[in-house]
């Protein structure tokens, strides 16, 4: 691919959009995917996404409307370009890892490496070795074997996912991974929501969100906090649109004004096309970073407040009475919140937040939304605890138009859970999974994927198989990241496209490549279909249409597969060869394990598939009390002293995480560069900065370990004060590994202590190096 170049840093910034979408959008869209293939393959694509007899767009978890009420381009501007980065007519073939050392490549970029194409057969890295060459198939899995049986221990193997994998795949990977006897299955979801997990099952007994499309749809009031729907989860705007149009209200919370929270217009709609399109959000508050939990208890105090003065009116006691418990508790501490501090962390004014509140009183059923915004921050857990509580004081849980959103990243990053993928999941789950394939699964728990870098780093696991994803972009700390994957024996990727994790090897190190969504996939069963889950619990089918983009690849579930019966050799228990074969014998077995997937092959050949039962929505909590439980949250905000700012670490418009499709952030006005640090015009000034300075950023934790990212360009940008906000993963380096949410163990990707210093290099930002 001698005409792709490392991308040049050339920044230009025009003000940010008010609006999302319109036909732009689906101009850009259009154009990344005839600059990676043929028309004829764009069309395929396209009119296959998100259809009832077609594949599950690969961007994000948002759900697709009822089968009847689907548009015939049921797809926004970024499903359109996640797909066609994935049906590129690109190849990386044997010949270019031949003309390309390993060293070579870690130079290069993300965009870089990813623009090369479709990987094409597998290749192996040997120790020593300077380049990647070809292996067959049986060869390099019985390296994979070799080494995992070399192991003192199954605990020194690591199997990280990427929410990309569909559920029969992932309900293989855990099972091979705990017959092995191992639960070290950390995933993206532990850098991702894994704060709304453990808030969600502590406080209502299950990690998932409670609402549907048609609550969304017919809900009184919904709050989007922490989120960024026009750029992350484009087609939610859509939903909104409709709520507005059914007499909802939208309160948007957050650090920036994001395009799509102002205003939208429908790419598929003449309304959308023509006219200034919907305002999205009623009311903006531009909070400060870290501020929700501090929201929500003034909310809270607020409703008690009101509750007081007109008793029986504001408050469900009846729900409160059946279905809850340690009321009393959280409202005794709730009184208590104090104003100051809630001005303080917050930064809003006390007639913002009254707005609000009489909103809410105005509402018979509210819905909360949030994403990373909440979940990245050391709080996240407190945050979204205190937000069910705020559901719960009046009774918007398991109510029509009610309850709450965690908007998920990964198409099926749900799914996975659900099939099993969690480094502990519960004793029930492992119980059923032992009983149907007569064996005891491993009891003590496994690691997370921060967790899982501290074991590389010292020395405790030694071989790291990741199924998707992009681990050694995706992590915290990357230079200790790197140099744990580097101390790894084996490091084995499952992937579809070269990446990062490609060129940061153990002592040996394999590629294997694999179909995509899109691909068509055969076995010799026939044609193969898999299914996903959506942020909604929708489980429905997903069937590739495309050639494959090479014909040595395998399907993940052959891969898992074939690994797994070269590591455990074949046993009647476990028919491997049958699930290769046909996916339909893995949904029977999910379908014995899994709660909810009785039947799970006849009811997935519904058009549109089915809903998985969430017991909230029936008044059942499977908390230990076997009711929601009303939480405590103590006053926390991020501390900032003087001459610092709070970092962000967060997605362009052009960007799908790990990987940049251009270096260009649509909506807020930024062009052709990725290492710029927008801050408010105060705080540049108070720091003594100009917009457009060369800074390098600084992080500094409290160990008194400093990390550097060096040539960042300061943009002025409407930036809540005291916070900044740049592009992840080129800021992964900020982060130190120990610096992680309470109880999720999540990453704090949203809060980054960070000091701007004048560029110590002077020159020009270097997007070109693979940093
Ligand atoms: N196009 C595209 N779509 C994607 C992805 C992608 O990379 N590209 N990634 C997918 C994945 S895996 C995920 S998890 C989702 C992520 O979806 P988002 O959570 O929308 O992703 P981020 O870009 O991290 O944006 C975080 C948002 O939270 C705001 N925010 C930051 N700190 C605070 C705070 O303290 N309080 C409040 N109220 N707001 C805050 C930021 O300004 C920003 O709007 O998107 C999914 N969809
Ligand atoms: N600083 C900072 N760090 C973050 C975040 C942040 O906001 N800030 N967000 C975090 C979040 S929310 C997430 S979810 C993680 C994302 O982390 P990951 O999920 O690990 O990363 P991705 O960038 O989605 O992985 C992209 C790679 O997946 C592979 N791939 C794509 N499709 C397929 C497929 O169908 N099959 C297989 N086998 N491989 C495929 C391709 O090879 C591609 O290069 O990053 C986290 N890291
Ligand atoms: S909203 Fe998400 S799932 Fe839907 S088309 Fe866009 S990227 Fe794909
Ligand atoms: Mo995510």
């Amino acid at each position: 691919m001698a005409d792709i170049q490392d991308p040049v840093d050339d920044l230009s910034v025009t003000p940010p959009k008010e609006w999302a979408t319109g036909v732009p959008a689906v101009t850009h869209a259009l154009e990344y995917s005839l600059g990676q293939t043929s028309v004829r393959r764009t069309a395929l694509t396209l009119l296959n996404i998100n259809q009832v007899k077609g594949f599950d767009c690969p961007g994000c978890a948002w759900p697709e409307p009822k089968p009847g009420k689907r548009h015939k381009n049921e797809y926004c501007e970024n499903g359109a370009k996640h797909i066609a980065d994935e049906a590129t007519s690109r190849r990386v073939t044997a010949d270019f890892f031949r003309d390309h050392t390993v060293a070579e490549l870690d130079q290069k970029s993300d965009y870089w490496l990813n623009q090369q194409g479709r990987l094409t057969e597998p290749m192996v890295k040997r120790p020593g070795a300077e380049h990647y060459e070809p292996i067959g198939w049986d060869a390099a899995l019985d390296l994979v074997a070799q080494e995992l049986r070399a192991l003192d221990s199954p605990d020194e193997a690591l199997f990280y996912t990427s929410g990309r994998l569909n559920n029969e795949a992932a309900f293989l990977l855990q099972l091979f991974a705990r017959a092995y006897g191992t639960n070290n299955l950390p995933d993206c979801s532990n850098l991702c929501h894994e704060s709304s997990g453990s808030a969600l099952t502590e406080t209502l007994g299950i990690g998932k969100g409670s609402v549907t499309l048609d609550d969304i749809h017919e809900s009184d009031l919904v709050f989007v906090v922490g989120q960024n729907p026009g750029t992350n989860h484009p087609r939610m705007l859509t939903a909104l649109e409709e709520t507005k149009r059914n007499g909802g209200r939208v309160i948007a919370v957050n650090t920036l004004p994001e395009a799509g929270l102002l205003r939208f217009k429908h790419p598929q709609k003449a309304r959308g096309v023509i006219g200034r399109g919907t305002q999205i959000a009623d009311q903006f508050l531009h909070i400060r970073a870290g501020g929700d939990l501090a929201l929500f208890q003034a909310l809270n105090l607020m409703l008690l407040e009101a509750e007081e003065k007109a008793p029986g009116t504001v408050v469900d006691h009846d729900w409160i009475t059946t279905h809850s418990t340690g009321y009393e508790e959280f409202a005794e501490h709730a009184r208590k919140t104090s104003w100051d501090d809630v001005l303080m962390a917050t930064g809003l004014s006390r007639a913002e937040i009254e707005q609000v509140h009489e909103q809410v009183l105005k509402s018979r059923s509210v819905i909360v939304c949030w994403a990373m915004g909440v979940t990245q921050h050391k709080h996240g857990v407190p945050t979204i605890r205190e937000i069910v509580n705020f559901l719960m004081l009046r009774g918007n849980i398991g109510r029509h138009g009610a309850g709450v959103c965690p908007v998920r990243g990964h198409s099926n990053v749900q799914g996975d859970r659900t099939m099993g993928v969690w480094e502990r999941m519960p004793q029930a789950f492992m119980d059923a999974l032992g009983r149907e394939f007569d064996f005891t699964p491993p009891e003590k728990h496994g690691l997370d994927s921060v967790d899982g870098i501290r074991a590389m780093r010292d020395g405790k696991a030694k071989v790291f198989v990741g199924v998707a994803g992009n681990f050694v972009r995706a992590t915290p700390d990357s230079d200790v990241t790197e140099e744990a994957m580097r101390g790894c024996r084996l490091t084995v990727h499952i992937s579809t496209k070269l990446n990062r994790s490609h060129t940061v090897c153990g002592d040996t190190a394999l590629i294997l490549p694999t179909l995509g969504r899109s691909d068509r996939d055969v076995q010799a069963g026939g044609e193969q279909f898999y299914t996903v889950e959506d942020s909604m619990s929708e489980v429905h089918a997903s069937r590739g249409r495309l050639a494959p983009a090479s014909p040595h690849l395998l399907s993940e579930i052959a891969i898992i597969s074939r690994l797994a019966r070269k590591v455990l050799g074949d046993s009647p228990a476990i028919p491997w060869e049958d699930f290769e074969a046909d996916y339909g014998t893995v949904r029977d077995r999910i379908s014995r394990v899994v709660p909810g997937f009785e039947d799970f092959n006849e009811r997935v050949a519904a058009p549109g598939g089915f809903r998985l039962p969430n017991p909230v929505n029936q008044g059942v909590f499977r908390t230990p009390s076997g009711k929601a439980v009303f939480t405590v949250n103590a006053f926390t905000m991020p501390e900032v002293p003087a001459g610092h700012l709070l970092l962000q670490t967060l997605r362009s418009h052009d960007q799908w995480n790990t990987i940049p499709y251009a270096m260009n952030d649509r909506y807020r006005g930024i062009h052709n560069a990725r290492r710029v640090v927008m801050v408010n015009p105060a705080d540049i000034e108070a720091l003594g900065l100009a917009d457009r300075d060369l800074v390098d950023l600084v992080s500094v934790w409290h160990d008194g370990t400093e990390r550097r990212a060096p040539g960042f360009r300061v943009v002025s940008y409407p930036t809540s004060e005291g916070s900044a906000a740049s592009y992840y993963p080129e800021t992964n380096v900020l982060i130190p590994l120990d610096s992680v949410a309470d109880i999720s163990n999540t990453p704090t990707s949203k809060s980054v202590l960070v000091r701007l210093e004048p560029a110590a290099s002077g020159g020009a930002p270097a997007d070109g190096v693979a940093l």
